[in-house]
């Protein structure tokens, strides 16, 4: 490259690394979109101090439609929440949850107004939430005063220039067919073994069965074989395979388990493959997430947790579980 394309190139790319920063370097969230039902991260970012001073605390509210909030800690700074009710009770994996963090407080650091830093939380975006925008206002508190980061646009004038706007967050419906959240499924690995998003179904009183579904992904060199494994409620768990027998869709029990060659990706699904939970000494229940293991004959015994759809449904549960599909 000669040095006059370079010099382009390098004006370019500063060029394009302004332009990504805000004009007036307000504090802003990095990613400032989410998915309803999904896990959102959320990165504050905090370009300068208060007219000069050093930030030492920066405290970030949490708004009503994320819940299950975790605040990352800072080296140099203390972390605080502070707890509240949530507006409306949020299922976490099956575990209801009415309050949570509604306020996370850095305090204690030093951020001179020279440098840039930035703060983090995870979070997940209630399912019932209503896409749109939220808020989510920041305050920086240095020596002498304090950045204000929480304005928010009023019904009657939503296009006036705030001089201090709270970051904004644009919640949006899941583009994934109803009934489906593979995204925010669970993942597990065992040795070269990748195992996703496990689910069975709820099952009527009294029924002795119940199917187990996932699929499970060889990155290894050496085939493997899914065997067993155990559910608490089950008084014990075959892997059967649907075959045909004259002219007849049924399932059986795959004796020497499921092979999983290397490289290949199996998945247990209705109507094909599955693990089948025998003697159920209580039923599943829809949204009531529960834990198992599954034993391969090389890459040995994992616990896996089972999200759970309602009866008969074909797909696994959305995140969350506990909602009703329509
Ligand atoms: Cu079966």
């Amino acid at each position: 490259m000669n040095s006059v394309r370079a010099a382009a190139l390098a004006v370019f790319s500063f060029a394009v690394f302004l332009s990504s920063l805000p004009a007036c370097a307000h504090s802003t969230l990095e990613v400032a979109q989410a998915t309803i039902g999904a896990g959102y991260k959320g990165v504050v970012r905090v370009p300068h101090g208060c007219a000069g001073e050093a930030t030492h605390t920066v405290r970030v509210s949490i708004p009503d439609e994320i819940a299950n909030v975790k605040p990352m800690p800072k080296p140099g700074w203390t972390l605080t929440t502070k707890s509240g009710p949530y507006a409306t009770p949020f299922n976490n994996h099956g575990k209801m949850m009415n309050e949570g963090v509604k306020e996370i407080v850095w305090s204690g650091g030093a951020l001179p107004d020279a440098h840039y830093d930035e703060f983090v939380f995870t979070g997940t975006i209630i399912p019932g939430a209503k896409a749109g925008t939220v808020y989510v206002p920041v305050v920086q508190e240095c020596a002498n005063g304090a950045e204000k980061w929480v304005e928010t646009p009023s019904a009657h004038d939503a296009q006036a220039r705030l001089k201090y706007p709270a970051p904004p967050l644009v919640l949006v419906q899941s583009t994934q067919p109803h009934g489906q959240a593979h995204s925010t499924a669970k993942t597990y690995s065992v040795g070269a073994l990748r195992i996703e998003a496990p689910w069975t179904r709820a099952t009527p009183k009294g029924a002795q069965v119940g199917g187990g579904y996932l699929k499970i992904t060889n990155a290894g060199k050496e085939s493997d074989r899914l065997v067993g494994g155990s559910l608490p409620i089950a008084g014990r768990l075959e892997v059967h395979e649907m075959a045909t027998v004259d002219g007849v869709m049924r399932m059986r029990e795959l004796p020497k388990g499921l092979e999983i060659k290397p490289g290949e990706t199996v998945e247990l699904k209705p109507g094909g493959y599955h693990i089948m939970f025998m003697q159920l000494k209580e039923p599943l229940v829809a949204g009531k997430p529960l834990k198992g293991t599954l034993v391969f004959e090389k890459a040995g015994t994992i616990e896996v947790e089972y999200s759970v759809a309602p009866i008969g449904a074909r797909d696994m549960p959305a995140a969350g579980g506990g909602h009703s599909h329509h």
